[in-house]
């Protein structure tokens, strides 16, 4: 296979995208995102690690249950050759540099073609392996994430790890071992598992228990040869309540937290959080990183949004100032990201179909994000909302609030403190509304 180090242009009269700032009106430039911009002792860069996926970049076809592919992709060739994969990398690196994202993210069989058996899917995926560490190492142009496509083939209908078919348990394993190893090889910064298919469409074939305790042993095992070859990239759970079955076991951050801590998994893994998928479990994507935030596991973003009108997973580009501020306000309160970044698990609609929508798309999200990161720090550097939250607070700061957090009062000494009360006194109002016009101050 002849390897082709950026010699072809795919995106031609598409320049580096540069950073012209607020007035500007090229389409092509960032209106905010900045790099090397400081915020909070930070540059943007380091802040966000922007990642361009595989999956619906490089990979979509724009196609929809009512339709087939519809994107004008004139590098593809029809097939899915060894040829043509390597063609595709040669796409991505190109994308990300001129879009100057630090990071992509990829399932093993985004970028290598699936073979007659595993030990063909596997060669075919060595000699990618040296395609993709040539780019990385000719464009800097890092591995966020990999992991395993466990969902799209038929042999995964009933699940991967929660297959009601031990072979297919075994298949899955094998698959996912190949997989860290070449995440490891690349270099990857962490590995996610996203359980496509590990739930149910009825419980009338189910046998649920069975089924989790299969999770867990799957994921122990992972740990394990993680430990062996000597990766250090972190593992992450995606949560997602549903989509492609009715109900996925890692529905939201709180169920995947009791999971991995029920079965000792907990020190293992941090979470990816994806807005769409909050919203589809019905919260939002703030609730979600609180949960992981709290929870010490905030570990990583596939950044996208929603349709409130329509209700799937519809992976839009985040456009969203709103939704970015409250993204940035939550990751900026837990520290930032260390292996983790903002992955753009996103896709453009199908109407828009030509290659220079995918620019316009990365750019949007990205200088969304950069708003977002700005007016969070405003917010926080004006430090009225955080003063508010604090103040609202402090009963448990002196007196019987003090000693019931440091844990030296219980029911009984409670009880003779409320008898000597009387009624409760000074309660202060929630001032939703008053807060929501102090965001507005910032937008
Ligand atoms: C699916 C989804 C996946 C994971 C990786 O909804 O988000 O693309 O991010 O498997
Ligand atoms: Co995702």
């Amino acid at each position: 296979m002849k390897r082709r180090i950026l010699s072809k242009e795919y995106f031609p009269g598409i320049p580096k995208i540069p950073y012209e700032g607020p007035d500007s009106k090229n389409p092509l430039a960032f209106k905010h995102y900045n790099p090397d911009e400081i915020v909070e002792g930070k540059t943007m860069k380091e802040h966000f690690r922007f990642s361009v996926v595989y999956w619906h970049t490089i990979r979509g076809t724009g196609s929809d249950m009512f339709g087939s592919g519809a994107w004008l992709r004139p590098w593809e060739d029809g097939t899915n050759s060894m040829e043509m994969a390597a063609t595709r990398a040669g796409v991505l690196f190109e994308f990300c540099t001129k879009l100057g994202a630090p990071f992509y993210a990829f399932h093993d069989r985004d970028v290598a073609p699936e073979s007659r058996n595993l030990r063909e899917t596997n060669r075919n995926l060595d000699r990618m392996v040296k395609v993709l560490k040539d780019y990385q190492r000719e464009t800097g142009v890092q591995l966020l994430w990999g992991t395993a496509c466990l969902f799209a083939h038929p042999r995964y209908m009933h699940g991967a790890a929660t297959s009601c078919n031990a072979d297919v348990f075994a298949y899955a394993a094998a698959q996912v071992k190949k997989a860290i190893e070449i995440t490891h090889e690349l270099g990857g910064a962490g590995y996610v598992f996203w359980g496509g298919r590990e739930g149910y469409t009825t419980l009338l074939n189910t046998d649920m228990k069975r089924e989790l305790d299969h999770l867990a042993a799957f994921l122990h095992m992972a740990v394990e040869h993680k430990k062996r070859i000597g990766f250090k990239g972190q593992f992450y759970i995606e949560p997602k309540p549903k989509e492609p079955t009715k109900h996925q076991y890692d529905s939201d951050a709180a169920a995947c937290l009791n999971f991995l801590r029920q079965y000792g998994l907990l020190e293992h893994f941090k979470l990816n959080l994806e807005t769409n998928h909050a919203t589809l479990a019905n919260h939002t994507m703030q609730h979600e990183l609180e949960v992981a935030g709290a929870a010490g596991a905030l570990g990583s973003i596939d950044a996208n949004m929603g349709d409130l009108m329509l209700g799937w997973d519809t992976d839009q580009f985040p456009t969203d100032i709103y939704l970015t501020t409250q993204i940035m306000l939550t990751i900026l309160k837990y520290g930032g990201f260390t292996t983790g970044g903002v992955n753009f698990d996103a896709k453009c609609r199908r109407e828009s179909f030509e290659p220079v929508d995918l620019f316009y798309a990365h750019i949007a999200g990205m200088d969304a994000f950069a708003r977002g990161l700005k007016i969070a720090a405003a917010i926080r550097h004006d430090g009225r909302l955080a003063e508010f939250v604090k103040n609202r607070y402090r009963s448990w700061d002196v007196g019987i609030g003090k000693q019931i957090e440091s844990g030296k009062v219980g029911f009984a000494e409670l009880e003779e403190y409320a008898l000597k009360l009387g009624e409760v006194k000074g309660l202060e109002s929630g001032r939703q509304e008053f807060l929501e016009n102090l965001i507005n101050e910032f937008i």
